[in-house]
């Protein structure tokens, strides 16, 4: 399976992020790029190429990009780092609805003040580095698709930052832009008319759901630990969440109990496998997090490698062009060893 990266992923390396409060270290970081690279040694690799913003544009607001691709240098233009002793962009005021009670607000000037405009979180931090590495994992996940597009059956996108969770005009989660939204975009231009989006990270993949919410022709179907037991994203991933108006049924959240392993998450695989099977769709984007391994800190599912490798062997067997694009998986010392394990069981 080739294997398509760039080395400008790396650009993005928080050192931190801040959750209820606190400063924690780090767990999306650019070293997950290299363990991945080490585990798929034996596969072809491919540079991404540069692509143009129109697919981007396609999928997220032009204003979230722009403030995206300016944030870091109006934050130390702004002089934050030397004020807060903060070198990343750290929102703390949020526009909800909390706030806004019906009134039109007019926009922050501030840099302070407009953040949490598109920032949904505390943990997701934007440096120096971020938007040439955001952008640079759209460019590896829109490669991916024109190697698919070529004739390839599948190809695998070491996407970074992930990208799951940022929804048309926000981020969070430790993802900025939504890398297999781009990618599935990239699919029905190249002429499939229905894509399926089948996410296996540990977390429901909320942005990728908003995008295609109301959208027929790209269903949505995940398998992921239960929001209700508290788990993030927190407000969405419930099994009533199944799209409207014209994209009513194409959408499928499978919750899982905390403490899942491989038995009935792979049963949920399947399950997922079945309803893109009977869907009509004639590609495959998989949003292949590792994160519901059994040693990785962000979940509470057990998963194994051999749970991976059937995961991809149900996905696989299903025959369709498929992009896998990277989302989570944290434990760096078997990060790259499941990553492997789902592209054998996936097959080429
Ligand atoms: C793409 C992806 O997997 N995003 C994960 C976002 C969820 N992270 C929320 C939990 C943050 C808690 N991190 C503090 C360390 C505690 N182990
Ligand atoms: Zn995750």
């Amino acid at each position: 399976i080739p294997v398509v990266w760039s080395p400008d992923t790396r650009f993005h390396d928080p050192k931190h992020e801040i959750w209820v409060g606190a400063t924690t270290p780090a767990v999306e970081v650019a070293e997950r790029v290299d363990t991945i690279l080490a585990a798929l040694a034996g596969s072809p690799l491919r540079d991404a190429r540069a692509h143009g913003d129109e697919l981007l544009a396609a999928v997220h607001d032009p204003e979230l990009l722009a403030f995206l691709e300016g944030a870091a240098e109006a934050w130390t233009a702004g002089g934050y780092a030397e004020l807060v002793g903060q070198d990343r962009v750290v929102p703390y005021f949020f526009p909800t609805e909390a706030l806004l009670q019906g009134m039109p607000p007019t926009p922050a000037v501030a840099t302070h003040g407009r953040v949490g405009r598109w920032c949904y979180d505390t943990m997701t931090l934007v440096g120096p580095g971020t938007w040439p590495a955001a952008r640079a994992a759209v460019d590896v996940a829109l490669t991916a698709v024109d190697v698919v597009a070529a004739g390839e059956r599948t190809a695998y996108a070491l996407c970074r930052p992930p990208g799951h969770h940022a929804t048309r005009s926000g981020y969070g989660g430790s993802c900025y832009l939504n890398n297999a939204a781009v990618a599935a975009e990239g699919l029905r231009r190249a002429g499939h008319e229905r894509v399926a989006i089948v996410d296996v990270d540990a977390h429901h993949g909320n942005g990728t759901q908003a995008i295609f919410w109301q959208r027929p022709d790209v269903r949505y179907g995940s398998v992921h630990v239960d929001p209700a037991a508290g788990w993030f994203p927190h407000l969405f991933g419930h099994a009533h969440e199944t799209g409207a108006g014209a994209g009513e049924g194409a959408n499928l959240n499978l919750p899982l109990a905390e403490g899942t392993g491989d038995g009935p998450w792979v049963e949920a695989v399947e399950r997922l496998a079945s309803w893109v099977s009977g869907s009509g769709a004639s590609a495959l984007v998989v949003s292949l997090g590792v994160d519901a391994a059994a040693d990785d800190p962000e979940s509470p599912l057990l998963v194994t490698a051999e749970g991976y490798r059937s995961a991809g062997a149900l996905l696989g067997g299903l025959g369709l062009p498929a992009v896998v694009v990277q989302e989570g998986g944290y434990h760096l010392p078997s990060l790259g060893g499941l990553v492997a394990a789902y592209l054998e069981g996936h097959g080429s």
